[in-house]
């Protein structure tokens, strides 16, 4: 068998989770229209009958500007160093930047394979010079075009990431689907929806934690999350006119998280402040970040 570990990297908001839900056929990973959604090394099995591929879906490549940002760069390069692949996603309705070739320079040639993502949004006409332009400024001639949201080109290029993979034994289960646990991804969906539901800047500034996670006997499991914010002014904006903010993220929190379990839960949500927490290296180790 093929078996090995494929890192999506990338930068912010090229579509890495929803390329790794897309091969799982799973809402795993939080997705969402602003960049810096994915904070932490997802990962997620891809089993079949000749392969296993560990995906690692990382957060997104940038140059850091604070504490935060400079541990989730150092979270993305761990993966791709231990990676046996390397996907290396480009959004190719924007086209090749300027970092990308700083970001594809420090990694190992030989294992990457470049992904035009988001191919729905680009004509064509644009793709034989988009090819063009990207092997030609990184000398890596490995491209797939693909949608990641449209779910076309998938197939080709898992094939191309299985033909990278080393041959040996299985990690996982073929059932297995992650190794992390449900609350962690619980989390996640409530981090998803304030990304979602809340205004420009404050998503940025919240972390979630579950502070309780109880079976209940005859009755719905119990799920308590504090949503830290740094400021009181973000906190007012995170609960909203009434409560009516905090509410609607409670919802559909409890929505994705009902069907991620394919149970029914309570869900109540706590907002607090922890001022700069995104700065303070103790407030990150107790935030999982
Ligand atoms: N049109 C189109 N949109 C896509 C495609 N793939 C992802 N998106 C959208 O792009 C946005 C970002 O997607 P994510 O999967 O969160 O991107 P990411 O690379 O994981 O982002 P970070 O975690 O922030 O680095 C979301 O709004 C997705 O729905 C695609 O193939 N086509
Ligand atoms: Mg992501």
């Amino acid at each position: 068998m093929k078996v090995g570990y494929c890192a999506i990297a990338g930068r912010p908001n090229a579509g890495k989770s929803t390329l790794l839900n897309a091969f799982l056929g799973v809402k795993l990973a939080a997705v969402s229209r602003r960049p810096q959604t994915t904070r932490a090394k997802v990962l997620g099995v891809d089993s079949g009958p000749e392969h296993q591929i560990v995906f690692l879906d990382t957060p997104g490549l940038l140059e850091p500007r604070y504490l935060m940002q400079r541990n989730l760069l150092k979270i993305a390069q761990s993966s791709i160093r231990e990676a046996d692949v390397q996907l290396y996603l480009i959004d190719a309705g924007k086209g090749f930047k300027e970092e990308d070739p700083g970001f594809l320079a420090k990694q190992n040639r030989k294992k990457t394979i470049i992904v035009l993502n988001k191919m729905d949004l680009v004509t064509k006409e644009r793709l034989l010079p988009l090819i063009a332009e990207v092997s030609g400024k990184t000398g890596i001639d490995e491209i797939y075009p693909v949608s990641a949201l449209r779910k076309f080109g998938l197939d080709m290029l898992r094939q191309g990431i299985i033909a990278k993979l080393p041959e040996g034994k299985p990690f996982y289960d073929p059932e297995t689907l992650t190794d992390q646990p449900e609350k962690f991804f619980v989390a996640e969906i409530v981090r998803e929806k304030l990304f979602e539901l809340c205004g420009a800047e404050v998503p940025y500034a919240t972390a979630v934690v579950i502070d309780t996670f109880r079976e209940q006997e005859g009755r719905k499991d119990l799920i308590q999350a504090t949503v830290w914010v740094e400021r009181p002014s973000q906190k007012m904006i995170v609960i909203g006119q009434g409560g009516r903010k905090i509410k609607a993220v409670g919802t559909a929190a409890r929505r994705g998280i009902e069907e991620f379990l394919g149970r029914p839960v309570y869900l109540e949500l706590f907002v607090k402040v922890k001022g700069k927490w995104r700065e303070r290296e103790g407030d990150l180790r107790e935030l999982g970040l």
